[in-house]
């Protein structure tokens, strides 16, 4: 049974990988017997990060390049078609924050968080999912959304639009794709223990918050999120599209 969850074999590309969530993430599939290859802005912290994977003996490569420019996502595939990478897994982490009232929201801030959050999904899932139809070999494709991708927060206004998007993008990719054995879906973290949300770990009232409004009363970790990209990485999922799970402690279950 174990080897429905085996990623032995299969290479997955994590967006937005040198810390937080792509990190854990990628430091899940490799556990599960993926090479990972990481990705951020920064050759340093990408370096640091795969290193801090490769000396666990997983099986790690890193990337640095801007997933929100096409011409540098399309030079890394690229690469990668001659270097004999085939990429079978994606996951689109990649995100920014940015909280500001919408009222305050300059256009530039606005379209970064759009840009990084969301455009950037379609730009990678694209150059991914073309070589996988051509190859035949299907693939998978997961990205992160939110709660916001389901409920609104003040303040959040450009993520809250990127991360809903990223749930209707997730079933647009299904509908293209599914017929090539590609399985695209989602999923969307409630709030988690990361550096992009220290500042809200912070705030007392905010910290209270988050405890009083999900049942487990308590932020969720980086690792919690793992065990559901595996699946979701994995044959256990062929016949799963267009989905996005929550991992969220039940929040969106109750009242
Ligand atoms: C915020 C947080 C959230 C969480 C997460 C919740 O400012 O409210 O950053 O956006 O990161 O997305 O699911």
């Amino acid at each position: 049974m174990t080897h429905l969850f085996d990623l032995s074999g299969r290479t997955a590309l994590i967006t937005g990988s040198a810390r937080g969530i792509g990190f854990a993430l990628a430091e899940g599939l490799a556990t599960a017997g993926a090479s990972v290859i990481l990705n951020g802005t920064r050759a340093d912290t990408v370096t640091e990060a795969t290193g801090r994977l490769t000396s666990k003996g997983l099986k790690a490569l890193g990337r640095a390049f801007d997933v929100t420019d096409p011409q540098a996502v399309a030079d890394a595939f690229a690469q990668w078609d001659r270097d004999g990478v085939q990429i079978d897994i994606v996951v689109n982490n990649a995100g920014i924050q940015f909280r500001k009232p919408l009222v305050e929201l300059e256009l530039a801030d606005w379209q970064r968080v759009i840009d990084t959050n969301l455009t950037s999904a379609f730009i990678v899932a694209k150059e991914a999912a073309r070589r996988m139809i051509a190859r035949g070999t299907g693939g998978k494709i997961i990205n992160i959304g939110s709660l916001t991708s389901e409920s609104a927060r003040a303040t959040v206004g450009a993520y809250t639009a990127a991360k809903g998007g990223i749930k209707m993008l997730t079933r647009a990719m299904s509908a293209e794709w599914a017929a090539s054995d590609i399985q695209a879906n989602a999923i969307g973290p409630g709030y988690i223990l990361t550096d992009m949300n220290q500042p809200l770990v912070e705030n007392a009232a905010f910290d209270a918050w988050v405890k009083s409004s999900n049942p487990s009363h308590r932020w969720g970790k980086p690792e919690e999120l793992v065990g559901t990209a595996v699946y979701l990485s994995s044959a256990a999922s062929s016949y799963v599209n267009g989905q996005i799970i929550y991992v969220d402690g039940g929040w969106l279950a109750v009242l």
